[in-house]
């Protein structure tokens, strides 16, 4: 397996397991590893789908959720909606290390980090206006169940009742082909463990929508005494199955990491057969596995992992 240190993230992110392990080897603490990680997939606007300039809502603008979970001491930040602040991780970190608090959300989380000094900037750009415009014009989806007036200045309502009906089993707010949300986990030496997320969420959902990534349990967990687990996919559905706090638990009784992330799937889709998703989880001896559900061009989920035995960030798959 490799043993420890070990970063392992979801999707092939390399420049991201590669800072969190240059970060851990140059003497910074796991939780810098995995800011510094994540940091990384934002500024580079990880395929579209964390950081600034992705998945514009209903009204056409970037919002964005994260979190980090410190193993040893159970201490989670996080922030869900953050808007006109492009450094959600930090923010996240924030949240955990500067109040009593665990998860800000919306306005006032941007305000926090007014206030915490990151700076507030647009997150909009010419690629996420152009996806908004698009939508608009010609794929415009309903989020609502039932024909319910949507807020008049969403140009996309009213729905039609047919049109809900038909979304209503299927609701389907994740583009399965622009989908990557960041989760990882870091492990150092001595088996401390962190994990987190960072993503830009669900395209074109109702303004105020948070997903899984910023809920501890759902978007990742972590506890030093076992290990950690991160989640990407359809947070709507994932986020009621707390998928990152199951695949912790089966660790702690002895399941290994793959068959721990693949009960955590499997959970969720004895529910909904068809959700988009996947599972990453590591443990404390090394270990590390992944399951995934409906993930398309893929048999199995693509992952990153950084381990003694690589001098380079490996794709497993
Ligand atoms: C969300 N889970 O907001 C995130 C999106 C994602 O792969 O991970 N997509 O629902």
């Amino acid at each position: 397996w490799g043993g420890l240190p070990l970063v392992i993230n979801t999707w092939s992110f390399k420049d991201a397991t590669t800072t969190a392990w240059k970060t851990l080897n140059s003497g910074g603490s796991i939780l810098d590893a995995l800011e510094r990680g994540c940091a990384q997939c934002q500024s580079e606007q990880c395929d579209g789908s964390v950081g600034y300039g992705g998945s514009p809502d209903e009204k056409g603008e970037t919002t964005l959720d994260a979190m980090i979970m410190n193993g040893d001491t159970m201490e989670v930040g996080a922030v869900g909606d953050l808007r006109r602040i492009k450094d959600a991780i930090g923010v996240a970190r924030a949240v955990m290390e500067r109040t009593k608090h665990t998860l800000l959300v919306g306005e006032s989380a941007s305000i926090f980090a007014e206030n915490m000094g990151f700076a507030a900037e647009d997150l909009t750009t010419n690629k996420s206006l152009d996806m908004f415009t698009k939508w608009l014009n010609g794929n415009c989806q309903p989020n609502y169940r039932q024909n319910v007036s949507p807020d008049p200045l969403t140009s996309c309502g009213p729905y039609k009742p047919s049109a809900v009906l038909q979304q209503r089993r299927s609701v389907q707010h994740i583009d399965i082909h622009a989908h990557d949300t960041i989760g990882m986990i870091v492990i150092n030496q001595t088996g401390n463990v962190a994990a987190g997320t960072s993503t830009n969420g669900a395209k074109h959902k109702v303004p105020g929508r948070v997903g899984d990534s910023p809920i501890a349990g759902a978007g990742a967990y972590a506890d030093s005494a076992v290990g950690g687990a991160a989640a990407t996919g359809d947070g709507d559905v994932m986020m009621r199955f707390l998928p990152s706090y199951l695949a912790v638990e089966l660790m702690r009784t002895g399941t290994d990491p793959t068959t721990a992330c693949q009960t955590a799937i499997k959970r969720i889709k004895q529910h909904f057969p068809h959700f988009f998703g996947a599972v990453i989880c590591a443990n404390t001896t090394g270990g590390y596995g992944a399951a995934c559900n409906k993930v398309p061009g893929f048999s199995s989920f693509p992952f990153m992992v950084y381990n003694l035995q690589s001098t380079d960030p490996v794709q497993r798959a």
